[in-house]
Order: structure tokens, then sequence, then C-alpha cells
């Protein structure tokens, strides 16, 4: 380990540059004391909640506190990658901590103790905060704080040289450069070890979430089923997307880092707030109750101009009208605030829940329970509303209540409190800088998507180059709820490269406009144009 003082003095500076040479060896102590807090609490927390683990919580604290703006760049630039790129930087910020923790424990190994246990109280604040924990979670990230304060003291105090104020080297050949050594080896061990463990039961944590979603329950049989999906609502354009989104494919956007495993043989609901009387259901008691079936799109409004936040399913539930003329609304109230176990929040009006359009408590995702990622066992699903303000996943509450007396997670951070979803088209094939071969008669087809909830659409429009706007032949429109998909057969499509633009026509007349609005605060408007290549 001598290169290092080799290279300082063959640097520039001179043999005897005063610069203060780096404790590496202590600096990796740091490291490993603390990587010894996290394997140990992610071993402990396979006994707990998936949230009670530290990085979890940690993680799930930071998405709630920062700006929407920050928020809505990473699902730009990262899209569903999103948790995986906060994961990975706070992987790199916590070992940088801790490396500097441990270079300062190279003089004061005390104080890195107390940095450390400090590190280990923030944490387990922030476990003890999570709305969907209870003081129990606290105890992973204690142990494992408890467990590292010491190891980093023994491990500091193990890199230390032999003699005071010599160079940190090993000196071979002599009987303290060997206790030394093996000191050394013994550190690397542990860090080793660490490693492994933490690494181990994160991937043992993060596998109970999808084991956990097998474990399923027989859907019951709706009342009233959704209409039949005729053969042509799936346009014949080669590359378009399904009709039904497939539950694999469907997006997901929440703020859970580790998705919520809830237990439906222990899951409430409980509906209160203005109310004559509250009431209490278990998951046997909501499957008792009438279910009907809806195909309904559901669209976040993060979507941007042609983004692909958008989803086609057939949901299985109770509508929720049913349960609110059961508990009895008091006047005066016009908001439900739905609340998920893991704290998240979404106002609904109280008309989009008690109109005829079916909003649900949906238990059925396409013929299956729903998916854990998309709210097992019990989620809402209300037509014509964003998602941030009705499509609360992990459903464990309803209060009624009032817009003036209380507010909900993205309202809070600047988003409009009312979320109707606006008019949209786009154009999914080609792809934006795709190619299109013709085929033998010299034609090309494009293809694509519109929706315009609770007002359908009547019709779509596309335009090529500078070229005069085209109606586009509509697939069979299934319901005003769901989005249609349209197609266009471009007969005399000329070699080179071209532009295409979509605009839609609701089934209220509204034409979708092309002044461009950027998501925040409800929902992006604008055209959709995309630049291909005819071969
Ligand atoms: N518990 C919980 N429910 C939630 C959210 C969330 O962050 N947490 N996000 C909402 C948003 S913004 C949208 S767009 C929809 C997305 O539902 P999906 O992931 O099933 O597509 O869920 C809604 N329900
Ligand atoms: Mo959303």
């Amino acid at each position: 380990m001598n290169t290092h003082t080799d290279r300082q003095e063959s640097s520039a500076r001179g043999p005897r540059a005063a610069r203060p040479e780096v404790p590496w060896w202590s600096v990796l102590a740091g490291v490993i004391g603390g990587i010894v807090l996290l394997a140990v609490a992610e071993l402990v927390s396979l006994a707990f909640s998936s949230s009670s683990a530290p990085f979890v919580a940690v993680g799930g604290g930071f998405i709630d506190i920062i700006p929407p703006w920050v928020k809505d760049l990473a699902i730009g630039l990262f899209g569903t990658k999103d948790k995986l790129v906060l994961f990975a930087s706070m992987v790199v910020v916590y070992l940088v901590l801790t490396a500097l923790n441990g270079a300062l424990g190279s003089r004061r190994p005390r104080t890195a103790a107390a940095v450390l246990a400090g590190l280990g109280a923030f944490a387990t604040i922030i476990v003890l905060t999570r709305a969907q924990n209870s003081v129990p979670d606290a105890i992973p990230t204690v142990l494992g704080t408890a467990v590292a304060v010491p190891t980093l003291l023994l491990l500091l105090r193990a890199v230390r040289a032999p003699s005071a104020g010599a160079r940190a080297d090993v000196v071979p050949g002599n009987a303290a450069g060997w206790s030394r050594r093996r000191s050394l080896v013994g550190v690397g061990a542990v860090g080793i070890l660490a490693v492994i463990v933490a690494a181990g039961a994160r991937g043992v944590n993060a596998s109970r979430e999808i084991a956990s979603k097998a474990a399923g329950f027989a859907l019951p049989t709706p009342r009233t089923r959704a209409e039949e999906i005729p053969a042509d609502a799936q346009v014949d354009v080669e590359g378009m997307p399904a009709y039904l989104t497939p539950n694999d494919d469907f997006y997901r956007i929440d703020t859970a880092l580790a998705v919520p495993r809830v237990d439906p043989t222990t899951w409430e609901l409980r509906i209160h707030g203005l109310v004559d009387r509250e009431l209490t259901l278990t998951f046997e008691q909501l499957l008792a109750e009438p279910m009907i079936e809806k195909h309904v799109t559901l669209t976040c409004v993060s979507n941007t101009v042609g983004g692909d936040l958008a989803g086609n399913a057939t949901w299985l539930g109770v509508p929720v009208r049913t349960l609110l003329d059961r508990v009895g609304v008091k006047d005066g109230a016009d908001m439900v605030l739905s609340r998920s176990i893991d704290g998240f929040t979404a106002s609904t009006p109280i008309e989009a829940l008690t109109d005829d359009r079916d909003s649900l408590i949906a238990v059925g995702m396409n013929g299956e329970p729903l998916p854990q990622d998309h709210g097992y066992p019990v989620r809402m699903v209300v037509p014509g509303l964003y998602g941030y303000v009705s499509a609360t996943k992990w459903l464990t509450e309803l209060t009624v209540t009032r817009f003036a007396d209380e507010t909900a997670y993205w309202t809070d951070r600047g988003w409009s409190e009312r979320g109707p979803i606006k008019i949209a088209s786009r154009v999914d094939v080609p792809r934006s800088f795709g190619k299109l071969s013709p085929d033998a008669d010299g034609a090309v087809m494009l293809g694509g998507t519109a929706w315009a909830q609770q007002r359908g659409i009547s019709a779509v429009e596309v335009r090529i180059d500078d070229g005069d706007w085209r109606e586009a032949e509509l697939g069979a429109e299934v319901s005003a709820d769901t989005w249609v998909q349209w197609s266009l057969q471009w007969e005399d499509a000329t070699a080179g490269d071209h532009s295409v633009s979509v605009r839609a026509t609701g089934g209220d007349g509204e034409q979708q406009t092309e002044e461009r609005a950027n998501p925040v605060p409800n929902g992006a408007s604008g055209w959709h144009t995309i630049e291909f290549t005819v071969e």
C-alpha cells in the first residue's frame, strides 16, 4: 500500500509537499461500517414490513419532499426507471457520506461513531414518519445502528497503524506488520460479508413483494358485465398497442419506493367523515357486494404530448356510489379524500363518485386480482379524472369531506384541485423517427390512439407534412370512457422524410387545441407531431 506515498513523492509539487495523506483504510472502514448498518437493517426488516427497511423509507420520504418539477423531470428523463435511478443516487450519496465519515474517524473514531449513530437516528425518524409504518418498524434500523456503531469503532482501530504517527503502511517482514496485515484481512472480510448480506436481504425483500402477488383470491362474478369489445376496436395497423392493455404492460405511476404489501385478510376499508353512519368493510364483505365490470382508460396527469402514461383495462369492482349511499353523505360535503396504506391521498369531487359514470372500488383488472403494482387488493377507478385526483391504489380509507377543509398529496404540491382528463391524441405508428415501407400499391399505414374520457371521440384528423387535414378511420368506440384507435392509409406515400400531426375532436365537439401546455398543473395539451421516413 505504499504506492500512494510513492506517487505523492514523485508529484510535481516536489518531495516534501505538505499534502495531508488520505487515510484510505479508515475511509474503507467508514464505508464498511455504513454497509453493516444497512445489511443488519435489511436482514431484520425481512421480519417486518418492506417499508421498514431504512433505504426504502428514506427514499420514500425523499420522494415526498422533492419539488414536483424535479419529480416531473425525473419521470421525463428516466420514465419508469426513475426509482432505480433514485436508489442508485442514494447509494452513491450514502457511500460518499460514510467514506468522509471514515476519513474523519482516522483521527476521531468516537466522533465518527457518533456521526454514524446520527445517520441511524435520522433514518429511524424517517422510518417512523412513513404513514404505513408503526413503532415496531423502527426495530430493523435501530438494530442495524446498534450493531454498526461498535463495528465501526473496531474497524477503525483495526486499520490504525500499530505505531502511532507512523505511515499507515504495511511494513513487511516484521511482527507488527504481520499482525496489521491480519487486521486488514479481517476488515476486508467484514466488508465482503456486509455487502453480501445487504444485497442478499435486499434481493429477498424485493422478491417477497413479487411473490405476494401470487397470493390471489377468486374474483367474484360481476352482476353487470362490461360490453363486448368488437374485434375492430383494434385497428389493423402493425405495431399498434393492444386495445386492452395487458396488466404487465400497464403504465405504473406512484410515490411508493417499495410496493406496499397489503394482506387482504386484515385489510379494511373505513368510510367516515361527513356521513350519517360510518362504515368499515373487511375484504370478505367487500367481495360480497354486487360488483360491476367496466372498461376504463386511466391516464396520468404527468403524461406529455404523445406519451404513454395511459392504459385501458377492464376493471371489476363495487360502485363507490353504493357505499356512499349506505353511509349517507351529509349536506355540504363536496369531496371524498381517499387514502392509501402508504399515506398517499387523492381528493375526488363527490359528483364524480355518485353520478352515473360508475366510479369503482376495484378489486379486479383484466380478469385477475389487481396486480401488486396496481393497488392489490383494492383501488379506486374513476372514469374521466386523472389518476392523481382519483385512482388511489392500496386503498384503505374514504373520508367524506369538503375541498375547503382538506387537501391531497398532489394538490399540496401545486397540482390543480380538479383534474378532468384533457382530450388527447397521439401517433403510435410509426414511432418517432421510425421507418415505413410502402406496400405493393405504394401505400403506408399510420395508426394511433385518442381519448376524451366521459365525452368520447367523434373524429381524428391527421396531417402529413404541410398537407390538408385528413379524416382518419376510427376503430370501434367501446364507450365514452375508453380510448379509440385510429388508422390512416396514406395511398400515395412518397419516399423520404416526413412529419405527421394528429388532432382529435371529442364527442362534445371540442377540438383538441394546438396550444402547448406542460403537465403541471392540470395536464399537457398540444398536437402530437413526429418525424418519420418512408423508404
Ligand atoms: N397509493 C397510491 N395510489 C396512486 C398513486 C400513488 O402515488 N400512490 N398515484 C396515482 C397516479 S398519479 C396515477 S396516474 C395512478 C396510476 O395508476 P397505475 O399505476 O395503476 O397505472 O395511480 C394513482 N394512485
Ligand atoms: Mo398520475
